[in-house]
């Protein structure tokens, strides 16, 4: 009896699962939003930083020059340090379920670009350097930066535990979804009435809508052959056709970031 009960259970995950599908009709209805789900042995650079014990960004671990002598750093948005106490803070690593056990890192130090302008998310980086070390495993892995811009139509992907749609919540789940690099002066166009696309800023999405990071995201890592590119910082809303999303232009900031290890790294 006990065993056809959970068998009974078995079924209806199957069937939940199943029911999934019908979100493919929808596909402004997905995940990330319109991505999958992953594991963090596929994107181990990839944190949550928790405020007040809440997850409240996405983060990378930035890969060092030598990292027994500069120590461990987390690279994120600005906009997800306000207040910017360190002792409000923290970093998950090495978890793919958002709600898992997981060793947490607490945080040293805290530098927000000394330019980040939160009415137009110019310089929308910060560096958050840890007090405990991260131990790497096929679980947790650092990330170099990218000194170079990518080429408009560069695949990259993004991760993260936001939002699965527009003003929804964020997913249990690390979700990711692959998209493209938008030429900039297309989407200084698109965004005219709403933004100004700096040089600071990286704009990536399809042509389509419908696959994109979104709230919850902010902070977190967007990926091209192996190197990060940027940063999650904004958008208008979230998968719209039209309205990339808005990154952090890595390779613009690559001499903030060596610079700011430095000084942090001799503390
Ligand atoms: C946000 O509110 C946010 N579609 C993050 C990413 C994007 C939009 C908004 C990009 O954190």
């Amino acid at each position: 009896m006990f065993q056809y009960f959970i068998l009974l259970l078995g079924l209806h995950v199957v069937i939940t699962n199943g029911a999934t599908s019908v979100n493919r009709l929808y596909p402004l209805d997905g995940r990330i939003v319109g991505g999958t789900n992953t594991s963090i042995k596929e994107h181990p650079y990839q944190v949550s930083l928790l405020k007040y014990g809440s997850h409240t960004c996405g983060g990378s671990i930035l890969k060092t020059g030598n990292i027994k002598t500069d120590g461990f750093f987390v690279i994120t948005a600005a906009h997800c340090v306000t207040p910017y106490t360190p002792q409000n803070y923290a970093v998950k690593f090495g978890i793919t379920a958002l709600n898992q056990l997981s060793p947490i890192a607490l945080v040293d130090v805290i530098v927000r670009h000394e330019n980040y302008n939160p009415l137009t998310s110019d310089y929308d980086i910060a560096l958050i350097k840890l007090r405990n070390q991260i131990p790497f495993s096929t679980s947790s892995q650092p990330i170099r930066m990218s000194s170079i811009n990518p080429a408009d139509g560069t695949a990259a992907v993004v991760t993260g535990w936001g939002s699965t749609s527009e003003g929804g919540s964020l997913s249990p789940t690390l979700q990711a979804v692959t998209v493209k690099v938008v030429d900039p002066i297309v989407c200084a166009t698109e965004y005219a009435p709403y933004g100004v696309i700096t040089e600071r800023m990286l704009c990536a999405g399809v042509p389509q809508g419908g696959k994109d990071s979104c709230q919850g995201d902010s902070g977190g890592p967007l990926v091209a052959d192996g190197v990060q590119i940027g940063i999650v910082s904004w958008g208008l809303g979230c998968a719209k056709p039209g309205f990339p999303g808005v990154y952090s232009r890595v390779p613009s900031l690559y001499s903030w970031i060596q610079k700011n290890v430095k000084i942090l790294g001799a503390l």
